[in-house]
Parts: structure tokens; sequence; C-alpha cells
């Protein structure tokens, strides 16, 4: 009894965790970081601070195409040596910044981008560079928007600026250093204890030149130790210090992952909110704290400014360890400092000047969000662990029962024999082939988990083989196989920075064996797709849970240079190990842990491990805005928050967020209760039905936004200052978003006890409640309405001026819906007036490539005293207009402004299998008046009209609504209805 109750308490109990914060370093237990932040505490103490590096202008060479140029670098510290400087315009108006070292003693690391970007950019052939006595510049762009670039010649800055104004630079504060490789000085002896030698205090002391800039000692420069680890450095200090300024723009967004506000609170300055720089360093951070400037699972090193007047970014190709510092020096500008442990000068400028230029300059460079498979946009179940396939056929069962849909089923770490990936504990798991396919036959799919540590025993056979490859990570000798401590007790990492590795990675995901002798997954099935946790990599016994930073990969790399990039090379060769199990291959879907910039071309990623609280659901929205704007837009928290025990309410509101992110998943740790939604009592389980139903009535609109996504570089779900560029009051805002450019605008609360949201409508528009057709009514300069939000419904409203299309039916998976028909709510703007699309194909081929498509566009108009509702093919719209089909980029201000183009043909074969799919019901939200008739070709059609406001009456109210029954209309058909 006495345990049953302590039980409960502990149930009962708020989450009381907390990080341990003395397992990471801070910037001042790095020596590097420390060097870094001594630069720029100098240069704050020194009023006539300047740069010691200067280009030397005879030495500038401008390519004989003229479209770039190199020229070398000095720095006044150590004249001997060479830096190159290499800079060029890209064919979008980016332009990349190169710096290195020259004939030094070691080399740098250099590979970063070329593992980020997705092809090498193509330069621009109409760029000039005119070369002045002080500087060198080029201009281009068309007029009003005219971009200047200027690299002064002493000290070295690098200026973009737009119409004369300043929108970003590099080392104006003169914070720019290389440390230059060098040979470690032997100590030399103490005089004390050279015998007969002259006393301590008649040798001269010889002043440092340098200590102005570099201070006066050797701090760190070649061993660090660090609690029980010790760093040889054998490659001596390399750090890289670069002050990124962008003097025009008071917000700053970006470098996620962090858990911490949309527009980057200040980490320096006067009164910053926090006193420790951003960082980013891949780690695996046990019970992470809501609201840090921790680093996280994975770092994408982009950063956006933006103002009222143009948005800016910058990319910095760098994958070791890398710390920021961001202050507002004055409150309409910002300031930020990076300091990283090595690697080059490798900046990327992106010129704006609007948030969608920004976004599809960087998904230019790194690619857009891959197009998912859709299934894996639907529902997803996960719990460390189902534990085995009975049980997950009972889950499966259970969701059947209660009519919950779901889509994808997932096994955590415990269905593997000793945590030996690919092979089935059999005892709990003896018919895995079996299990899958139970699964699939309901449409459904499977994701397990494949984790990157290789238990260390000959009986294995992934980690011999891996040997017999010699593909294993190294330690620091660069001959020893590293061994570290995880899930599977003593193991090895793979070195997927090793080609030879790929291959054979790719073959053991194969479901049939075939004719190799190889390692294959025969006791899995195409329809089991992969997790990759772990990846950062997490080492329980290494240096910050993960890697010595002098181990050794592929090339002779130390692992410091290249350890952000280590998870995205392991989700990227898994996507390719999914994608190629058939001929001809389906889309894969893998979820990572770990990322980098480019990620978003493998697959999807999550949060990592959230708390249970309130305050770790209403970060993860921040985080996923955060990482959607830095490309990755497939990304969402673990819904229920991995730690802990929600209570019901919480957990309710958590499906919500779940419903309004672009990757939908529950999970929990292995010691929490179970929770699957059928779990719960009433009310809490009908509400979490009907938001699950009402997450796959929307699948269109999400697969919709992810399409744009993967063409445009526009995120899926867009904060306010990507919609509302120039609205100020917007630019903070970062608890409400859309999605896509379909106009829903949704703030998920997440606040116990709360009954109702303020939303901020960011302009003169009608706004309808998606649930009661009520009408709001925003204001040019902002305002807030007050939305009913009780536990069963989230603040959701419809911008009027849009067209949405759903699906209706409740289904146990999301392929059954593939035939069924669609609803279109027509939301009237204040002109009378609403415009959507809607992005169909087979969900799972690459067929879409092929033009194996339906792209549809869907207005309202009002001619004389008639609505109009049109369908429309995208392609024949377009040509119309004499282009190509075009991704939309906003639901507002920025309507059309995307111009990624798909080129198909409106009759192709997947056009022609859903032609029979058809429009069962229209809905028109704000009419003026009751219609005397609505007709299709002439036909009159059934339908009812409620009364109420319209669109643009200026009123406030249950708005006009307009129900026309079965119009017995294609969804891929053009039609058109008159409502007059
Ligand atoms: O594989 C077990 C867990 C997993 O459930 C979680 O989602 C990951 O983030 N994994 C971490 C390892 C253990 C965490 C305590």
């Amino acid at each position: 009894m006495r345990a049953l109750s302590s039980l409960l308490l502990l149930a009962a109990a708020p989450l009381a965790l907390a990080v341990k914060l003395e397992d990471f370093k801070t910037c001042d237990k790095a020596a590097f970081c420390r060097r870094g932040k001594a630069i720029a505490q100098r240069a704050g103490e020194n009023p006539d601070w300047k740069s010691p590096y200067s280009v030397d202008p005879s030495s500038l060479a401008i390519s004989s195409d003229q479209t770039s140029f190199t020229a070398a670098v000095k720095s006044s510290l150590y004249p001997e040596i060479n830096f190159g400087l290499d800079v060029r315009v890209h064919k979008d108006g980016v332009v990349r910044v190169r710096m290195d070292e020259v004939n030094g003693k070691g080399k740098r690391y250099d590979e970063a981008a070329s593992w980020a970007l997705v092809a090498e950019p193509e330069i621009s052939k109409d760029i000039r560079w005119t070369v002045g006595k002080k500087e060198v510049r080029a201009t281009y762009g068309p007029k009003g928007n005219k971009v200047d670039v200027e690299i002064a010649f002493n000290p070295l800055v690098v200026t973009l600026s737009r119409n004369g104004r300043t929108e970003v630079a590099l080392n104006s504060l003169g914070l720019m250093h290389m440390e230059h490789f060098r040979t470690k000085e032997e100590p030399q002896p103490t005089p004390e204890a050279v015998e007969g030698e002259e006393s301590a205090q008649t040798v001269m002391e010889v002043p440092n030149p340098r200590s102005w800039f570099e201070g006066e000692e050797e701090d760190g420069y070649w061993e660090e130790t660090w609690k029980s680890w010790t760093d040889s450095k054998p490659k001596g200090p390399q750090m890289l210090s670069m002050d990124i300024s962008f003097p025009n723009h008071e917000h700053v967004y970006g470098i996620p992952q962090h858990a911490t506000r949309l527009s980057l609170p200040t980490t320096s300055g006067e009164d910053s909110y926090y006193n420790e720089p951003y960082r980013l360093w891949n780690s695996d951070v046990f019970e992470y704290m809501a609201d840090s400037t921790m680093s996280l699972y994975g770092s994408i090193p982009v950063m956006y400014a933006h103002s009222k007047e143009s948005t800016v970014g910058i990319f910095n190709a760098i994958a070791s360890d890398t710390f920021i510092d961001v202050a507002h020096p004055s409150a309409h500008s910002s300031y930020t400092h990076w300091i990283s442990e090595s690697g080059i000068l490798d900046i990327f400028l992106l010129p704006g000047p609007k948030p969608a230029d920004v976004f599809k300059q960087y998904t230019g460079l790194t690619g857009t969000q891959e197009l998912p498979p859709h299934w894996s946009i639907a529902y997803h179940q996960c719990r460390w662990n189902y534990v085995s396939s009975d049980d997950v056929r009972t889950v499966q069962r259970r969701f059947d029962e209660e009519n919950i849909p779901v889509d994808v089923f997932w096994l955590d770490i415990e269905y593997a024999e000793e945590h030996k990936y690919f092979i089935w504990d059999k005892k709990n798991f003896p018919d895995p082939v079996d299990m899958a396919n139970d699964v699939s036959a309901v449409a459904r799919k499977m994701v397990v988990i494949v984790d990157p540590h290789l238990k260390r025993v000959q009986s294995y056979p992934v980690y011999k083989e891996a040997q017999e490859l010699d593909v294993l990570a190294k330690t620091k000798d660069g001959q020893s196989e590293y061994e570290g401590w995880c899930w599977s007790g003593s193991s090895a990492w793979v070195d997927f920075f090793n080609p030879a590795s790929w291959e054979w990675w790719k073959g053991l995901f194969k479901t049939s064996q075939g004719s190799s002798d190889k390692c294959a997954w025969i006791e899995s099935t195409t329809d089991v797709h992969i997790w990759n946790d772990m990846n950062e990599p997490a080492i329980f016994n290494g240096p910050e849970i993960s890697m010595p930073r002098d181990n050794i990969h592929y090339g002779g790399w130390e692992h410091r240079d290249l350890h952000n990039l280590n998870g995205m090379l392991f989700s990227n060769q898994t996507s390719q190990a999914v994608r190629a199990r058939t001929d001809p291959p389906m889309r894969p879907f893998v979820l990572t842990r770990s990322f980098f910039a480019g990620s978003q071309r493998f697959g999807a990623m999550w949060t990592g491990d959230n708390l249970g609280t309130w305050e770790h659901m209403a970060v993860g929205i921040k985080m996923v805005l955060s990482l959607n704007l830095a490309g990755f837009s497939f990304s969402g928290s673990d819904v229920g928050g991995f730690f802990g025990n929600p209570e019901p309410e919480m957990l309710v509101r958590w499906y919500h967020v779940g419903a309004f992110t672009p990757f939908f998943r529950a999970h929990a740790h292995i010691d929490t209760k179970r929770r699957e939604p059928y779990l719960l009592d009433e009310p809490y389980k009908s509400i979490v039905r009907d938001i699950l139903r009402l997450r796959y009535s929307m699948l269109p609109i999400w697969y919709t936004a992810f399409h744009e996504s993967s063409v445009n570089g526009m995120p899926v779900v867009r904060p306010h200052f990507v919609v509302f560029p120039e609205d100020e009051a917007g630019f903070a805002i970062d608890d409400q978003y859309f999605v896509g450019s379909s106009g829903l605008l949704v703030k998920p609360v997440t606040e116990k006890g709360a009954t109702e949201a303020q939303v901020y409508l960011a302009d003169d528009q009608v706004y309808y409640d998606y649930f009661t057709s009520h009408a709001y009514r925003g204001a040019a300069k902002g305002r807030n309405v007050t939305v009913p939000a009780p536990l069963d419904r989230v603040p959701l409203l419809v911008r009027g001026g849009a067209v949405l299309p759903t699906r209706e039916r409740p289904r146990r998976s999301s392929p059954l819906m593939r035939r069924d028909p669609f609803t279109l709510t027509v939301a009237l703007d204040t002109a009378g007036a609403a415009r959507g699309t809607l992005y169909l194909d087979d969900g799972e081929s690459y067929g879409h490539a092929a033009g194996a498509l339906v792209w549809r566009e869907f207005t309202a108009a009002r001619r004389g005293r008639a609505t109009h509702v049109a369908s429309a093919d995208l392609a024949a719209a377009a040509a119309a207009h004499g282009q190509a089909p075009t991704a939309n980029a906003g639901a507002g201000a920025d309507v059309g402004v995307g111009t990624g183009a798909v080129v198909y043909d409106p009759q192709n074969a997947f056009a022609d299998e859903v032609r029979a799919v058809r429009v069962e019901k229209l809905v028109v939200l704000g009419l003026e008046r009751r219609p005397g008739t609505v007709t299709l070709g002439g036909a009159e059609l059934e339908w009812e009209f409620v009364p109420g406001v319209a669109s643009g009456a200026g009123k406030e109210g249950a708005a006009a609504r307009l129900v026309v029954k079965n119009p017995v209309a294609s969804i891929v058909g053009d039609w058109e209805i008159v409502i007059q």
C-alpha cells in the first residue's frame, strides 16, 4: 500500500529535473573561446583599436573573366605569415568570402562547405570588380535594390550595402583573427635551473609586441585538460574569430539549435539577457533547460538580421566548436561575434532583401527540405519502448478500436539484442517481418532505431565487417580503433567521412540478401523506415558526452574540425540506404537527432529529450520556428515531453502543438507511464481523437506547404515577420505562426488553465475562426483579439483571402484517404476575393520528379454582384501569364515572391488516377448577401446559407456562411461555380 501511494505521489509531483551544467563547457572553460573573448574585451577597452589584418593591394588578382578576386592578406602581428582571401558573387547575388592560411605549417579544415552545400554555386558572370586605392568593390542588382560589396584594404573589412545603407559587415570591429600554424617551442629551462648562469634578475624581459591583441599568455595552445580529459592539440592553436555586424537591423534570428526565443536575446553588452554566448557544438544534453544558450543536438550556422527595410543573412560554413555573442549596441543595430576552434573562414553573405529572398538564397546553397513521403507528415506513435511484437500489435489494435488515426509505430533501442542494431531480440520480437506486415496491412509503416555505436564483439557481424573494412573512427594516434561507452557497452563508431563506409552501410539496409555475402537486413521490410539517434555522437564516457577532439577521421582530420558534421553524414548515408532498398527507389524517411546545415536534404529532425513541462512545450514551438527559418522545416518536439508524466490537460495541449508542427510524433522515456491517446479518460480521449482527425483533415494543406518548401525554400511554418516583414510589432512574435501560405494562423495554448488566447492580427484583414466562422478584424497597425480556447479547441484562424482544401472523412491511416473527396473552404477577404493552392502526388515514389503530380489553384473573385469560385491547373494558370508555375511565398504581403518553378503536364498519369476524386463540399465565408442561385455549368447546385458578417463589412461576429453540397466537381478538373 505504501509503495502504491508513493508511486502515486511520484506521478503527481511536478517534474524537478535539471541538466548537469558541469558536464558541458562554457566559454571560459574552452581555451580557444577565452582567447577569442579576450580579443573582444581588449578591443572594448581600447579606443584606438584597429584590426591588424590588411589586404596587400599589390597582390590583388581579378580572375580573367572578372568574376572573382583573390588577394594576399597580412596581419601586422605576424608579417611572415600569409593568408589568402577569395571573394566571389554568385548568380543569385550571394557573396562568398573565403580566407585561409597559405603555405603554412599545417592545413586548416576546409571541407565543411563541401558537405553542407547541395552543389557548387554558380558564379555570376555579370559582376565587375573595380579596384580603387583603398578598396575593391562590385555593384550589382536592379535600380532601387543596388547591392554594393566593398572589401576595404586596411584594415580588411568586408561590407555589403544596399542603396548606400550598410546591411552586413565583417571585421568592422576588428575582432577578426585566424591563429596561424606554428611550431611548438620547447619550454626553456628556468634560469634557476641552469647552473652557473646569470640570475633571474638579469634576464632581459622582451616586451611582446602582440600582447595588445593576443594577450601575454599562450592560453591552452598545445594541450588542454578539462575534468578528467586531456585534449592533446598536436596542431596547436587554430582559433578563428570574426565579428559580423548588422548596423541597421534590430532583430537577429537563426543559429539553431537553442532552447530560446526566436528573436535571439542578447548575450553580451549592458543588461544582456544571457551572460553566456550561444554555442554550436552538437551535444546530447540530458534534461536540457528551456531557456538557455547551451548547444543542443544540432547546429545550423545561419543567421538572419531583420528590420522593416530589409532582411539579410550570413551562412558561416564552419563545423568546429563555435561560440556566438549577440549584442544590440543601439536600439536599431545588432552585433555578433563568432569564435570557432578551427576551420577556414568561409562566410556567405545572403543579400535578401526580403525574408523570402534570404530563404531562397540559403536553401539555394544548402538545399531545400526534401519532399517527405506523405505518410510521414501524419501522426507517429513512439515510446521507449514497445516491448515486443505483440505489444506493437496490441497498440495498433487499441488505436483501431478507439478509431484514433495513426500512421506509424516506432521501435526504440530495446528491440535490438544487447543493443546490437539490426539484430532483433528474438525473445520479444520473434517475428519481425510478420509484425511489420501486420502494421502494413492497414497501410501503416514502422520506424526502427539504428544508433551509430557498434557493440565491440566479434559475434556482431556489423561490427566485424566495419572492422574488416577499416572504416571505424580512430584515436589520436590515427591507427587504433577508438573505443567508447554507449548503450551497447564497449562500442566503436563508423567514420562516415570515409567513403569506403558508404556502399557497405547501404548494403546493411537491403531487405534481401541478393548475391552479396555481406550483412543485409533480411528480417526487415521496405515499410520499415529509420530513426538515427545519438549521432552527435553521444558517448557516455567521452568529454562533454562525446568524442575526444583529437580523435582522427578519414583524411587525417581531427574530430574537433568536423564534429558538427558528424550527425549529418550519418543521416545522409542512412537516407541513401533506405532509398536504395527498392528499384525504383521510394522516398525514405529518416529521423535524425543531430544535424548541420544541409541535413534538411535527408529527412526530419526532432528537438531531442524535452521535459514534460509547460515551458518545454512553449519553447519547442520557438525552436521549430527557428529550424524552419534555417531550412530544416521537417521538425517537431516529442509530444507529451520525453521525461515525466504530463497531466491530461498538458497532454491535450501538447497534441494541439504537435498537430500544428511539421513533424508530429508522441514519444516518452522508458520510465514514464504509458500515455497512448486511447488510455486517456474522457473527455480527454475524445479531444485527442478530434485533434488527430483535425491534423489528418488538414494533410492536404501540410503537404502543399511541404511541396512549396521543397521548391522555393520557404519555411513550412512561418512566424509573423516572414509574412509581414514590415510590421515591427510582429518581429519578436514566436508563439503564433502561419502554416505555409495557406492563410492558417495558429496560436497553440501553452499555459495551464488558459481558456482564451490573445492573437495578434497584423493587418487590416478579416480573420475567421476555423471552428466557429466567427469573423475577427485586424487593423493596419496591428491588433490583438481575444479568441476562446477551451481545452478542446486550439486558437486557429483563417486569414481572409485563403482557400483551404481539406479531407474530412476520418480514416485509420492517411494512405486510406487517398481517394477521399475534398472540402474547399473559401475565406473571402475584405475585397471579396480568395486564392489557395493544392499539391498532390502519389506520396511515396519519385514520380513527381517526372511530372506525375497535381497542382491546382482555387480562386474566388467578385464580378459585378456575383462571386465566381474557380479551379484551374496551376501550370495552365501560370502559362496564361507566360510563366512556369511557382510556389507561393507567403500568406500576407509577400504572396507570389517565390520563384521556384515546376515543370509538368497537367494530363499526367497521376492526375488521371485521381480524376474521380471530387469536391464534396464547398464552404464560402463572408459573402455579402444571400445568393439567388449557385450554379456550376449552368446547373443549379444544392446549398444552404446562414446570414452573418460579410468579409468587407468591418464588423466582427459570426460570418455569413454558404455551404454548397456535393457540387460534383473533380478536384483535378477545371470548373467555375457562380454565386449570384
Ligand atoms: O533510445 C533511447 C532514447 C530515445 O528514446 C530518445 O528519444 C533519444 O533522444 N535515447 C535518446 C537515448 C537515451 C536518453 C536518455
